[in-house]
């Protein structure tokens, strides 16, 4: 296929502002070779200017890891997209299982939120995922596309083929048990069928990626699929050597 693997840290919440920036200044050399890739880092909201400093000019892009959906106004704690652009941000992670699960985020808000984003051009990295009792049920597939078509509800299908999509199993998520690579291939050609549904051909443009638990060593054979775009990763983007390891293997 003609999709450009794209390779995401979510740096959850770790990492102050001179942290970042040991981590910017060691990471930029690391990757500087790699062009076939797209690299983005998403990081804490209070660590965001700092990449800006160091790599608003490079190859290495900067995201956040939630939004809000007004342009501004008395939403106190919110952060506003036009506000992550200030930043130099170009991705968003949107509706992250952490966020669904203890900030009680739902696909309603969620939906508004990837329709301010999109407004602002942040591209969205939208989260999706099945929890293991869903998944032992037999209903993770189902789950999932459910999912997929109320997130995008407020979509018009040309907005749909300009955001990316990362499927997480809830279950697999910092634990260190991966989804087989088979399972994460059958879930994710589904999810790109629940695409095509809405939007068409602008399905096959569309990065679906795969996240929870990916390291150096297990990277490659996801990577293999069909299907399967790249990763979201958490821990192991927190270390310049290890991320820039998983990019190379990827
Ligand atoms: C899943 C993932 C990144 P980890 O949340 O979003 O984290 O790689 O630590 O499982």
């Amino acid at each position: 296929n003609s999709r450009k693997q794209l390779i995401a840290g979510n740096w959850k919440m770790f990492m102050n502002t001179q942290q970042a920036r040991e981590f910017a200044l060691d990471f930029q050399g690391r990757v500087a070779d790699v062009t076939d890739k797209e690299i983005v880092i998403c990081a804490p909201f209070t660590a965001l200017h700092v990449l800006k400093e160091e790599w608003e000019e490079g190859i290495i892009h900067i995201g956040a890891q939630d939004v809000f959906y007004q342009k501004e106004g008395a939403y106190t704690g919110e952060i506003s997209p036009a506000m992550l652009v200030d930043l130099a941000c170009t991705y968003v992670i949107i509706g992250h299982s952490e966020r669904r699960g203890y900030l009680k985020e739902n696909d309603e808000l969620i939906a508004q939120k990837i329709k301010a984003a999109l407004e602002n051009n942040l591209k969205p990295i939208l989260c999706v995922g099945e929890n293991l009792s869903q998944r032992e049920d037999g209903k993770a597939l189902s789950f999932v596309r459910s999912q997929v078509e109320k997130d995008l509800s407020e979509l018009s299908s040309s907005d749909i083929g300009k955001i990316v999509i990362a499927y997480e199993p809830v279950w697999a998520i910092g634990t260190g048990k991966t989804a087989s690579p088979q399972d994460a291939q059958e879930m994710c050609a589904a999810i790109r069928s629940t695409l095509a549904g809405i939007a068409g051909a602008a399905a096959n443009n569309i990065q679906i990626l795969y996240g929870g638990s990916v390291k150096a060593d297990n990277i490659k054979e996801l990577t293999k699929k069909k299907d399967i775009d790249g990763a979201l990763v958490g821990g192991a983007s927190l270390d310049p050597k290890q991320f820039a390891d998983l990019i190379h293997n990827a």
